[in-house]
């Protein structure tokens, strides 16, 4: 059975479990407990060097980067479903998870750090912190809102591994207290893919079947 190591409070995990649910593969959702520095005991970094969750073990294969995981599962059990088969669908769901990786995820995600993470670590909210993540995310929201508006999902007319990743992404703005409603066009799509079962799953419990 496939393994995941990781833990439902990281949105990187969730990515995952959500496109396992999505594909409807059973897996074992093993905890890594960041808070106690788990990441960091010897058998864990034997499978994944750089100590961050999430880690999936497929048979002898084990893989790091939630985003390579997410194109993994694609290719391997969801063609047609979590990636597209035409060259055009399939490439543009490719850029859309390096972009989130090397654009997107960061601002996008900053807002929950100041004002959710740290706080909770002990450290006192900063406010230019916080005003300065919400004008930062406002550049990869704007261009996501430009690319929904021509099409329904960001790999073209389908829902794909793409639209998990970002979602996620997102929705770390939301809950870093971003009102992204004036986005017309990412409201759409976001109400489409927070609709889904692999995105209302994976936010269920540490447990997975
Ligand atoms: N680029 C990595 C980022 C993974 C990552 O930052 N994971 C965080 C949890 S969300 C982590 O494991 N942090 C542990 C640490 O920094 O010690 C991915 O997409 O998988």
């Amino acid at each position: 059975m496939i393994k995941l190591y990781g833990m439902t409070l990281s949105a990187h995990t969730r990515k995952v479990q959500s496109a396992l649910i999505e594909l409807g593969l059973p897996y074992e959702l093993i905890v890594i407990d960041l808070m106690t520095g788990a990441q960091h005991s010897p058998d864990y970094l034997a499978l994944n060097p750089g100590a961050k969750t999430p880690t999936l073990v497929d048979g002898d294969l084990a893989i790091f980067e939630s985003n390579a995981i997410l194109l993994y599962l694609a290719e391997t059990y969801g063609k047609g479903r979590l990636i597209g088969e035409s060259v055009k669908e399939r490439w543009q769901t490719v850029q859309w998870l390096v972009w989130s990786a090397s654009e997107g995820h960061g601002p996008l995600s900053r807002p929950w750090y100041v004002k959710i993470l740290f706080p909770m670590m002990g450290q006192p909210l900063d406010e230019a912190a916080l005003t300065k993540s919400h004008a930062d995310a406002q550049v990869p929201l704007k261009i996501l809102d430009r690319v929904l508006a021509k099409q329904p999902y960001l790999g073209g007319s389908s829902f794909s591994v793409a639209d998990i990743a970002v979602a996620e992404s997102v929705f770390l703005s939301q809950w870093g207290g971003m009102d992204t409603s004036e986005y017309a066009h990412i409201s759409r799509w976001f109400a489409a893919v927070t609709a889904r079962d692999g995105y209302k799953g994976s936010r269920l419990s540490q447990r997975a079947s």
